[in-house]
């Protein structure tokens, strides 16, 4: 994407809801909010799509009596099409599906929207881009994954830039209304990175703010985007 283009106040940034601090989640949830973060990411694992399990469904009720923030739901489960009423009912703004677990994902994505919520698809790193073709005029964002999905902490997968770089052509080339979301080692470099590809929603985790016992918001988060705002411009 020519750098130019960028509009950087389209730029949103996503908390990864399992990289809080789970022993203060309340707090945290409202600290993230004060600090400007523009929406919560809930990971949701069944262990059997990814070898792990993280938040259940009730943290979504929690965030929402602490702050109003728009709460994401990143379903990592075999069969997502199960879930999608109840995560309208308890308030998500959003479900996003991997492409690879939802069968017959056309029908399921409508219906996310028929319910009035935004819907996304994502897809894993080693899965052909051509899986989106279709979906591409029916969803609101892709999330493509720069990791394998499953754990925080790991290292970006660095085939993971062109195919933003691939996907962002082709959804200016249709005009797509669609957001490019990425999740997975989300430095400021590579955050500025895939900024400069064309995407515009990234979850920040373990690699970027969300880590260790002491932590500052407040100081971290405008420090990121500052950062990731001037390696935009710069390169
Ligand atoms: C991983 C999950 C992600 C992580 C996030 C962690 O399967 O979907 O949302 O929580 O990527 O970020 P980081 O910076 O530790 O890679
Ligand atoms: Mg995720």
């Amino acid at each position: 994407m020519n750098q130019n283009r960028i509009n950087i106040d389209k730029i949103r940034y996503s908390a990864s809801v399992m990289c809080l601090n789970l022993g203060r989640l309340e707090e945290e949830f409202r600290s993230v909010q004060k600090v400007g973060i523009d929406e919560l990411h809930f990971d949701i694992m069944d262990g059997t799509f990814v070898p792990n399990l993280t938040l259940g469904f009730d943290f979504i009720p929690l965030a929402k009596r602490c702050c109003t923030l728009p709460c994401w739901a990143h379903l990592m489960i075999e069969r997502p099409e199960r879930y999608i009423e109840r995560l309208a009912d308890i308030g998500c703004a959003g479900i996003t599906l991997h492409v690879e677990s939802c069968r017959h994902i056309h029908r399921a994505v409508k219906k996310i929207r028929e319910l009035g919520l935004s819907s996304g698809v994502a897809i894993n790193p080693m899965t052909p881009l051509d899986d989106l073709e279709y979906l591409l005029p029916e969803v609101d964002r892709v999330l493509i994954m720069s990791v394998d999905p499953g754990y925080a902490g790991q290292k970006i997968i660095p085939q993971s830039f062109e195919r933003v770089q691939i996907l962002s052509r082709k959804i200016q080339y249709h005009q797509y209304p669609v957001d490019i979301e990425i999740d997975g080692n989300i430095t400021i470099k590579n955050c500025a990175r895939f900024a400069r590809l064309g995407a515009n929603i990234f979850i920040l985790g373990s690699s970027s703010i969300f880590f260790g016992t002491t932590r500052n918001y407040e100081e971290s988060f405008p420090h990121f985007k500052k950062e990731v705002a001037e390696q935009i411009h710069l390169v």
